[in-house]
């Protein structure tokens, strides 16, 4: 398996984390792709976005979320998306939530890393609010998960989400209105799979500039 990656995208912490924990890290050769590389990239997704795994027998397979779905289906452990539908769909909706968290950030951080003229600040403000909301949702669902079970896609994804935030916006304060999430990230970020899976900012290029419009925990 080939797995198009890149050294930040919460979207492939999260891919990463699941091969981690079910043992399949070792079948994945990791190739860090530009999504940028037209010619690299687009034939395998045409939304040119990672991540995307070539596997054998399929192609390749985005997003993150089929990805999961597949790697899921290639391991001989605990299903990491249960197969009960209820429980399936309570955890596919808090990857979804994760995912939205990290959808969230992403898009805030690339407004604000726009000249400051062009910046869009309502938009902003709609993504902090999205953040703000995603964590407290996060909040109440992360009191009821037990740290000594195998953690399934619903923790996996709001790690990687979880971890995206920590990466790119240290200064926010969230902790004190998150206590259960606060505590069960304290818990998570110490697993093997959450440390061999931290972001970094790509070697050899500059780190990228501040931003403009600081990270805000909005109080309406
Ligand atoms: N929903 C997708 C999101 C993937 C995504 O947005 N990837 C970003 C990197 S974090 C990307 O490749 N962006 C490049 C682009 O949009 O041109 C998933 O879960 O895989």
């Amino acid at each position: 398996m080939r797995l198009h990656s890149s050294y930040t995208s919460p979207y492939v912490r999260k891919v990463k984390i699941l091969a981690h924990e079910t043992g399949l890290w070792d079948g994945v050769k990791e190739v860090y792709t530009n999504p940028a590389d037209e010619e690299v990239l687009r034939p395998l997704n045409p939304l040119g976005k990672i991540p995307a795994l070539e596997l054998e027998g399929v192609g390749a397979v985005f997003d993150s979320r089929v990805i999961c779905e597949a790697l899921d289906r290639l391991h001989r452990g605990p299903p990491r998306i249960p197969a009960d539908t209820t429980a399936r769909l309570m955890v596919l909706r808090t990857q979804a939530l994760a995912d939205g968290l990290a959808d969230a950030a992403n898009l805030r951080r690339n407004e604000a890393l726009r000249p400051d003229a062009q910046i869009y600040h309502p938009f902003i403000d709609r993504q902090d609010l999205a953040i703000k909301h995603a964590l407290l949702a996060l909040n109440r669902v992360a009191g009821a998960w037990n740290s000594d079970d195998p953690p399934l896609l619903d923790q996996i994804a709001t790690a990687a989400a979880l971890g995206y935030i920590r990466f790119r916006y240290e200064r926010l304060e969230w902790r004190a209105q998150c206590p259960d999430l606060a505590r069960w990230e304290q818990r998570f970020f110490d697993r093997p799979s959450a440390l061999l899976t931290e972001p970094i900012n790509p070697p050899g290029r500059p780190p990228p500039p501040p931003q403009t419009v600081p990270p805000h925990w909005p109080t309406e």
